[in-house]
């Protein structure tokens, strides 16, 4: 039995990540454009159902559409991929837009501009999980940093969650950086958003956009990166991460079983991916990289698709995925080496807390590649960023009225920083949790001292 997602990109980045995310399936699911099978490889094909409707044809051939909603508030993007070649793909009745856009502001996404489209939205959702066999869940595209994909895409969410309530909610959330853009009140639609997040969703990939610029011009050698530029690193992760749910083997096979390896507890379920080889596609023909250099490759803060330092945190849990013609042994005991060279990286008191599968099937065009999913610590550090500049202008309650102007009410950009506040402490507990009992007892008042702070 198929166990189904569907996908939801919102905004602007969420529709022209999809994009690159969705032609990169194609490829690896060995479906040509009109989505009809090419291939032959029976591993292709065995697992399309999670991310694609098979389609009744006339004739004995099978046509493949994603199974997916675009949601935008303005025309502009949708149009565009309407009118590319991957536009023929996408079912004409799974675009949603309005024609006024959020203009970057997260209350007219939430609460006014957005608020109109989604009973639309929730239609076509609702016939597409009529359609499953078993739905597992969604996993939703957007960036935090906009008015669309932040404010809407957080309104979605707590839709979901009450239509959904026992289906998984899957993000992958861009966040914004001043390397790439310069939009003033970003970090106020991020921090109401991850506000959100921490409630709303099961699991949620942080996709940091200040990573992606450095990525694309340190390793890359890109001198000014575009979108398209940050896009293929994105949709090469996102492939990445659902490997183990898009081919068949035994290891986190899907969206529920990867969220009870890597979620120990549920507010702390923000991951931070990353991949190997990003690689100059110049120096590519000399790139052979071998399974000791993949591991230590995922554990490097520079192939690290968060701007932050795993050293100065700890690894909760950590899921990693190889994928080519590759020793299963060689790969289990080449992570194993690593964590015992870096044993006070990982915490000790969750046991086996890397987990490793193999995938036979490559990405397309390379031999070999390997992704992780952290749970780490260090995350912490994306959030203070975060709320470090959103700090710096509530204070003087800058750019306020544009939010109440919509109907929003004060207290919640109080709630959003308090509860911000809060999940970095609890970050910053477990980093120092120990075995031993007696740091336990101190461990336990502090995160009492924490809940009360934050009452
Ligand atoms: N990586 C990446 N980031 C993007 C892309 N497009 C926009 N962004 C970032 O996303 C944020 C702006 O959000 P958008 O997605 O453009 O906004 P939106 O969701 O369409 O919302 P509004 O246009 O405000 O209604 C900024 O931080 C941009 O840097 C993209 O294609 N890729
Ligand atoms: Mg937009």
């Amino acid at each position: 039995m198929t166990r189904e997602i569907i996908n939801v990109q919102v905004g602007q980045a969420g529709n022209q990540v999809g994009e690159s995310f969705w032609e990169i399936l194609l490829a690896e699911h060995g479906l040509d454009a009109e989505g009809f099978y090419k291939g032959n490889d029976p591993l292709q094909i065995a697992r399309v159902g999670v991310f694609f409707t098979e389609v009744e044809q006339s004739g004995s051939e099978k046509k493949y559409v994603p199974r997916s909603v675009q949601v935008d508030l303005e025309q502009g993007v949708c149009d565009r991929i309407r009118a590319s070649k991957m536009g023929a793909l996408f079912r004409p009745d799974t675009f949603v837009n309005g024609d006024s856009g959020a203009g970057n502001n997260w209350a007219k996404g939430f609460y006014t501009e957005g608020a109109e489209l989604v009973e639309s939205i929730l239609d076509i959702v609702r016939r597409q999980s009529e359609a499953c066999d078993s739905l597992q869940g969604f996993q939703m595209i957007h960036s935090l940093g906009g008015g669309t994909g932040s404010g809407l895409g957080s309104l979605l969410l707590s839709k979901f969650r009450e239509e959904f309530p026992d289906r998984m909610l899957s993000t992958f959330s861009i966040l914004p950086s001043p390397k790439v853009s310069e939009t003033v009140v970003e970090p106020y639609n991020a921090l109401l958003s991850i506000h959100q997040l921490v409630e709303n969703s099961d699991l949620t990939m942080c996709i940091d956009n200040e990573a992606l610029y450095d990525i694309t011009v340190r390793t890359l050698h890109t001198k000014n990166p575009e979108f398209s530029d940050l896009n293929v690193l994105v949709s090469q992760v996102m492939c990445g991460v659902s490997t183990s749910l898009r081919f068949p083997g035994q290891l986190n096979g899907d969206l529920r079983k990867l969220g009870l390896n890597l979620i120990p507890f549920p507010r702390l379920h923000f991951l931070m991916p990353s991949y190997a080889p990003f690689y100059d596609p110049k120096a590519r023909a000399f790139m052979r990289l071998t399974v000791p250099d993949l591991t230590s490759a995922l554990f490097d803060r520079r192939n690290l698709l968060v701007a932050c330092d795993p050293k100065f945190g700890r690894y909760l849990t950590a899921a990693t995925i190889f994928r080519g013609k590759l020793s299963s042994r060689e790969v289990e005991y080449s992570v194993l080496e690593l964590q015992r060279k870096n044993s006070s990286q990982f915490v000790e008191w969750i046991p086996d807390n890397v987990s490793v599968s193999l995938c036979s099937v490559p990405p397309v065009g390379q031999q070999q590649s390997a992704t992780c999913l952290a749970n780490s610590t260090a995350v912490q550090e994306l959030f203070k960023r975060t709320l470090s500049q959103f700090a710096a202008m509530y204070k003087r309650h800058a750019f306020l009225h544009w939010y109440t102007g919509e109907g929003m009410d004060e207290m919640e950009f109080s709630e959003a920083e308090s509860n911000t506040h809060d999940l970095i402490a609890e970050y910053q507990q477990y980093q120092e949790a120990t075995l031993e009992a007696e740091d336990n007892e101190e461990f336990e008042e502090g995160l009492e001292y924490a809940e009360e702070e934050a009452a």
